[in-house]
């Protein structure tokens, strides 16, 4: 029973260190977090869902970070059997009334160069910037080497970033 009732803590706390939102004019960004990297991995990933109530389409065109050399915007998507990833040059469409999720084995931010370790229970910044919306700063929560995150559909498309290359 007491292990039932800690796990159960465990679990609420977790979800809800996770949690969080931002707002910038019509774009909502709900819970921005990020993989914990191995040491000596040369990229990272990052997700969360951006959704636009507005009239008019937005595009994320990329961002910035103190802890990698890039932030790029990348799509993963399965090739004859093989896991791909390709970067996006002129970003991610956010369709107005819609809403876009970078996920794992999906659309995600890359960290390219990455000048320290992303630490599972930590957070990080990122400065997200948008063609019509501007700039906006979010935390992301770094999560575990093996966390898959809230957004669960078409988790088969599962992959490892520390072992792609990047061409
Ligand atoms: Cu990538």
């Amino acid at each position: 029973m007491r292990s039932m009732t800690l796990a159960l803590f465990a679990l609420f706390f977790s979800t809800s260190s996770l949690a969080h939102d931002y707002t910038l004019n019509s774009l909502s960004i709900d819970h921005p977090w990020a993989r914990a990297t191995a040491p000596g991995a040369p990229v990272g990933g990052g997700f969360m869902s951006i959704s636009n109530t507005g009239d008019q389409a937005d595009r994320l065109l990329g961002g910035s970070v103190d802890f990698a050399s890039e932030v790029q915007i990348h799509e993963s998507s399965m090739a004859g059997g093989m896991m791909r990833m390709q970067h996006l040059p002129d970003g991610l469409v956010v369709p107005e009334g819609g809403k876009v999720v970078l996920r794992p084995g999906s659309y995600h931010l890359m960290f390219v160069g990455l000048q320290r370790r992303l630490v599972e229970g930590e957070r990080e910044t990122v400065t997200l910037m948008f063609e019509r919306a501007g700039e906006i700063e979010v935390e992301i929560s770094v999560a575990g080497p093996g966390e898959r995150g809230p957004h669960q559909e078409g988790d088969a498309m599962e992959m490892d970033h520390g072992d792609m290359s990047h061409e």
